[in-house]
């Protein structure tokens, strides 16, 4: 059976611009100082650490705001684009990309990335959000609230045309785990894509490892591989503090591992992002830590 992560490339996106507050754009740092690549190398992983990608973050003043409704387009295209070659350049290369964000708006450049490989590939979305609005149904025009829409080939044109504009990731092998705040227009996005959504209720009412046999069906079946999109806030905010976008209820640590786990030992993922660590909000580096053993049981760490 295919593992993945013996030759790993880590890519670090230092944007926060997506976001409605700054503080993710020091995500990367605090995972690294959390020890992601001793971790990785002491678990047998071959890593090469690309450094991160140069994003101007500015939130500065007024007048640096563009007009337009999506905050920080411009920035936000720019970055995305430049990622999703980091992207293609990795894989291509035989690397398993793992990207540290960041805010959640840079799954729009891995993921445009990974498509132009051209296979078919299933998404595992974890979140407390589900990241589908479109200008039209924004509630506050932050673009980390629009990736896995622009994923599934729907929202700005300068969004959905990154990597090349080819080919979107499909509904039917989308899935959402841990959601637990849905605007009403991703209600009625989601329900008209028919995207799976496994809310916390579901997780409380089936079990994470039900849900995540599931989601792995839905993701794996008859494609070529899942890239797994992991936001920190699909966590409790006991467990991971140092989120833009806390909401309570959440994965405690314990079912998140076990999900990783569980991902590793079905030996289908080609690529993971790591993002939303906010370490403005943090208690001593917590949440990179978190993501940090998240990360090193998606790569097969066991406890025994
Ligand atoms: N749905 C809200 C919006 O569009 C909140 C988005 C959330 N934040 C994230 N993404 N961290 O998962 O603004
Ligand atoms: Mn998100
Ligand atoms: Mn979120
Ligand atoms: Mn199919």
């Amino acid at each position: 059976k295919k593992q993945p992560g013996r030759r790993i490339s880590i890519i670090g996106v230092p944007l926060d611009l997506g976001a409605g507050r700054s503080g993710a754009c020091m995500g990367p740092s605090a995972i690294r100082c959390a020890g992601v690549v001793e971790r990785l190398e002491q678990i047998g992983c071959f890593v090469v650490d690309e450094g991160d990608l140069a994003v101007k973050n500015c939130y500065a003043s007024s007048a640096q705001q563009p007009k337009s409704k999506l905050k920080h387009l411009d920035e936000i295209v720019k970055v995305n684009g430049e990622l999703s070659t980091k992207i293609y350049e990795a894989v291509t290369a035989g690397y398993f990309p793992l990207v540290l964000g960041g805010d959640h708006s840079i799954a729009i450049g891995t993921l445009a990335g990974l498509r132009r490989m051209g296979g078919e590939y299933g998404l595992i979305w974890f979140d407390a959000h589900t990241d589908v609005n479109t200008a039209e149904t924004t509630p506050t025009g932050n673009i980390h609230g629009m990736s896995l829409a622009v994923a599934l080939g729907y929202g700005d044109p300068r969004l959905t045309a990154i990597g090349g504009g080819i080919a979107f990731f499909k509904p039917e092998h989308t899935v959402i785990v841990g959601a637990r705040s849905i605007d009403p227009g991703e209600r009625k996005f989601l329900k008209k894509l028919g995207v799976r959504v496994f809310t916390t209720r579901d997780i409380e009412r089936l079990g994470i490892a039900k849900v995540i046999e599931r989601a792995l069906e839905i993701a794996a079946g008859g494609t070529d591989g899942i890239h797994l999109s992991l936001d920190l806030d699909g966590l409790d905010p006991r467990d991971a503090p140092g989120v833009s976008t806390p909401v309570p209820g959440g994965l405690s640590f314990r079912e998140s591992l076990l999900a990783m786990e569980l991902i590793f030992d079905a030996g289908v993922a080609v690529s993971a992002e790591f993002v939303e660590v906010n370490p403005t909000l943090d208690l001593r580096n917590k949440t990179a830590r978190v993501a940090v053993d998240l990360i090193g049981a998606l790569f097969g760490e066991k406890i025994t």
